[in-house]
Parts: structure tokens; sequence; C-alpha cells
């Protein structure tokens, strides 16, 4: 079933009712947030999957291979009851993507977007071309966790603490901490919402942002000290790199890498941080910030990646010099 709508139809309201409807149907909704999921990946899918379940509708969490989830998510409510990719069918009747900018992202759920008789995108990155019968995709939206919270509005669940949990972990994620630029009045209105629920924000924030083994300090020092300023590249550029081999000599997770690009864009004389993080199968995952006056989610996408305006990244299977060259182009070719 494909669904289209004239410009300026209230897109949330149709999707809630798309959504009703296969809740009160008992129909089967499989959710999934992107490959290596977010806290607002996965806060959109666990918050949106227990709203339906408060329904009726028979619910699938999951995201795409690897499996894992870094202990800073895992303990989200309802993350316990999420299953793999290979556990979910291939044409359920309803499937809904969140948080991914593109079908890329969900590796190989991705042929659920076709394989389900609807399907529905909720996403709010600025590089999505637009896939799915029912697409709620608003690039001003702080996170998309924000678009859940209007969709539950919209299927009349009233926020709880199980819920605003899920949905704070994503907000408070994605805005860092409302510190970002995408922070709008109705932001805080929603997280005044949340709060009101009793969750516990400071326990959240903690879990999520403020909890590493000790051994990152020690990752942090080599990656921080071998970082590279190139103030003429750009609005200057900042860059260094890491690898989950070495963040395994520190004792620590693959997932501790995404944590350092939160620390090497602080430097002032480059608008842009660049970190390499050498993967598993000798390809780089590349994060890039911006500190306001630069489009990364352009340099991004032009090198096979995505995001936001100030946040975005891609994948490089080049060699380290190769790929940092590729950035710095990008940067000075405008
Ligand atoms: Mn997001």
């Amino acid at each position: 079933m494909t669904i289209s709508l004239p410009r300026g139809t209230d897109l949330t309201g149709r999707a809630a009712a798309v959504l009703a409807e296969a809740a009160a149907a008992r129909a089967t909704v499989v959710l999934s947030g992107h490959v290596q999921p977010d806290a607002d990946a996965l806060g959109s899918t666990l918050a949106l999957a227990e709203g339906l379940r408060r329904r009726g509708a028979r619910v699938l969490t999951t995201f795409p291979d690897p499996f894992t989830l870094p202990a800073s998510l895992a303990w989200l409510p309802g993350a316990e009851g999420m299953v793999p990719s290979s556990a979910v069918p291939a044409s359920p009747e309803v499937f809904v993507s969140l948080d991914a900018a593109s079908p890329g992202r969900l590796g190989e759920l991705a042929r659920l977007v076709d394989g389900a008789a609807t399907s529905v995108v909720v996403d709010h990155h600025a590089s999505n071309p637009g896939f799915g019968d029912v697409r709620v995709v608003d690039p001003a939206a702080p996170a998309t966790v924000v678009l859940v919270a209007d969709l539950l509005d919209g299927l009349g669940i009233a926020l709880d603490e199980r819920l605003a949990t899920c949905l704070y972990a994503g907000l408070a994620a994605d805005t860092g901490s409302f510190r970002f630029g995408n922070t709008r009045p109705d932001t805080h209105d929603l997280a005044a919402r949340l709060l009101a629920t009793g969750i516990d924000h400071a326990a959240i924030s903690q879990r999520l942002f403020d909890t590493a083994p000790f051994g990152w300090l020690g990752l942090l020092s080599v990656v921080a000290g071998r970082a590279v300023l190139e103030a003429d590249v750009g609005a200057g550029l900042v860059w260094t790199w890491s690898s989950t081999a070495e963040a395994a000599e520190h004792g620590l997770p693959g997932e501790q890498l995404e944590a350092l690009v939160d620390v090497v864009r602080s430097t002032q004389e480059a608008d842009v941080a660049c970190v390499l993080k050498g993967q598993d199968d000798g390809s780089w995952s590349v994060s890039l910030r911006s500190r306001g006056a630069t489009d990364v989610a352009r340099v991004a996408m032009a090198l096979g990646g995505g995001g936001h305006r100030a946040a975005a990244g891609f994948p490089s299977h080049d060699d380290r010099e190769a790929t940092v060259r590729a950035v710095r182009s990008l940067l000075t070719g405008g």
C-alpha cells in the first residue's frame, strides 16, 4: 500500500492513523533503527513499540547486525526484548524505520521497506532522500524521538516514566544535552513533559554520557595526543584516528570510539573535527562535526555517507591519508 499525500498534509497525523489502524487490527509491526543504533534510534524504536503494544499491535523490535548494544544503551526499558533481524518476518503488515537517513542504514532490514505491506519512515536527517510508503521526515526536528512523541500523542498514548525514559535518552543525546543549535523552545517543552513523568534524568544522562571504564582515559590521551590541526583548511580542520583494535588494547569495546569526537570538536582553531575510527574489517568509519560554519552533511554525502549540518559521517575503504585528503579537498573546494 502506497500512500501519497499532497504537500502540507499532516504527515504525523496520517502516520498515527495508519499505525492506530494496524494496532486495532492486531497487525504485526516490526520496528528498527539504523545500524549501530544510538540513543535516538533506540529510544525512538522502544518508545513507539511500547505505545503500539499498548494499542494492541503485535510488536517486534530489532536492529541491523551486528546485534549487540553498548552498555550505555542496553539498560533502556524494552531493550532486553529486542530480537535479531533473523527473527523478524520478511513481510510484516507494517515496518517502521526510525532515525535511518537512508535504506542503506537499515542494513539487511532494508528489504522490509518494500517487503512490508506498509512501511513507515520516521526520521530527521537532512540527507534523507525520502523512502517508504508513509514518511514522517522533518529535518527541523532535533531528534527522531520528537517525532515519536508526536505519534504517541496522535495514538492517544499517555506518557509515563517508561516511555519518557526512552524519549529523553534520544532527546538529550541528539541535542547534546540541549546545547546544540537544533534545540528549540518546543524542545524544552517536550523535555518538561518528560521530566514531569518522574524520570531520573540525571541518572539517564550519567549512564549515557558520563560513564566509561578507566581505560577510556588512556585511549583518550593517545588519540588526543596525535591530533593534527590544519587551521588553513577551510574554516580549520582538526583530525585524529583510532581503531577498534586500539580500543581493545585499552580494554574497551569498539563503541567507546564514538565519544572521541566530542572531545576533539572543542578545538577552537578548527570549525571541523574529524575522527577516523578503524573497524574490525580494516575500513574506516569517519565522524565529522562542525562548530557552526561548515555543512559537514554535504561533505559526508559527497563521500557516501550522510547526517546533519553539524554532525555527519561516512564510511571509507581508502587508507588513512587518502581519507583525510578527500575531506580536506571538500572543505577547501567549496
Ligand atoms: Mn537522530
